[in-house]
């Protein structure tokens, strides 16, 4: 007769996006107020490895430099999950825009915000300059990722790009690569491996980096001589500056445009829904969808339509490459509203307290 066991699963705290690559508000306080459900399930036992896919992660890294030992000391440090996956395949709840953008607007985080501004002005001022990009981006997104490094997760990195590496077939081949690229980061780095904590898809610090965007985009902001983003403020505002920089960040460029819809249907452009921009902002405008406020925009140039949905309405957004840029760190249109318009706040704010 089979044995039924139940038992409580680990108390996981609520990803508000799948988009999120670092699940980066998973400890945010405001989430404390949402209501956590507890899963009763029959614990499954930890998978075994499969030999074959150890077996090509360990010719992939000797073939980048590694002995055969050390990948294996590395692969052995390693440890299943359960809670990673969990995570990683609880359905997207899409909220809408009207239930997201509250959770990530606050006073709370404005004020924090502020802070976090004028405590590391100089270093901001200076990777705004260094890297041409407006201080407010930088501070918003350190803002939205990790209330300004109070929330950095704390999944050992190791154990969580193993399990999603080699354990979760949908997004494998991409997680098997970042564990790949942690153990040229821990050597680079001299990172502590035992103690590196990161989200449940392994993204670390102020500005929540995986492995292969620590590796490529990281810099040393603090002349400390080493790339430090858990510890050093100063090292993740170059490093998310220059991060915006490699990805295309035009200065002074306008982000997202309101538009208005005068027409009773849906527009007839195509909602952005993650690919390249394909658009001209001449392919969305029209006679029944314009510009809310007047003003000179390069039709020629590409853009992308943004829904966002609110109660009882949509609004409708002309996002250029700025906001596309957005995307870059975190697909989701949504979250990259709410650090467009994080950002605004923080520089009315700012500017008014001059
Ligand atoms: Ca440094």
């Amino acid at each position: 007769m089979p044995i039924l066991r139940a038992y409580l699963a680990p108390l996981a705290v609520l990803c508000l996006s799948s988009y999120l690559i670092g699940c980066s508000t998973a400890n945010d306080p405001v989430n404390t107020t949402q209501p956590i459900s507890v899963a009763v399930t029959t614990p499954a036992p930890t998978p075994v490895l499969p030999e074959a896919l150890k077996a090509e992660f360990i010719k992939t890294q000797m073939a980048q430099g590694f002995t055969k030992a050390e990948v294996e000391t590395f692969l052995a440090k390693a440890k299943y999950n359960q809670a990673v996956i969990d995570a990683i395949s609880r359905p997207w709840e899409a909220k809408p825009w009207h239930k997201y953008y509250p959770i990530f607007l606050t006073e709370k985080r404005l004020d924090a915000g502020l802070a976090f501004w004028k405590k590391h002005e100089k270093a901001i001022a200076k990777a705004a300059s260094n890297y041409q990009v407006e201080p407010q981006i930088i501070v918003a997104i350190i803002g939205i990722e990790t209330f300004y490094g109070q929330y950095t997760g704390n999944y050992p990195v190791i154990d969580a790009l193993y399990t999603l590496g080699f354990y979760y077939e949908p997004r494998a081949t991409f997680f098997r690569k970042e564990f790949g690229e942690l153990m040229k980061l821990v050597k680079e780095e001299h990172l502590d491996i035992d103690s590196l904590k990161g989200s449940y898809a392994g993204a670390m610090g102020f500005g929540q980096f995986i492995p292969s965007s620590y590796r490529h985009y990281a810099v040393d902001f603090d002349g400390s001589g080493n790339r430090d983003l858990l510890k050093s403020p100063d090292d993740a505002i170059g490093s998310v500056a220059n991060y915006f920089h490699e990805h295309g960040w035009q200065l002074n460029a306008p982000v997202a445009l309101p538009l208005v819809n005068r027409s009773a249907n849906a527009p007839k452009a195509k909602v952005w829904a993650g690919e390249k921009l394909h658009y001209k902002v001449s392919d969305i405008l029209s006679p029944t969808l314009s510009l809310t406020n007047a003003r000179d925009v390069d039709a020629s140039q590409k853009a992308m339509l943004i829904e966002l949905e609110q109660v009882g309405s949509k609004d409708y957004w002309l996002g250029l490459n700025n906001f596309y840029v957005i995307t870059r760190y975190n697909r989701s249109p949504l979250y990259s509203m709410a650090v467009y318009q994080f950002s605004q706040q923080l520089k009315q704010q700012h500017d008014a307290k001059k």
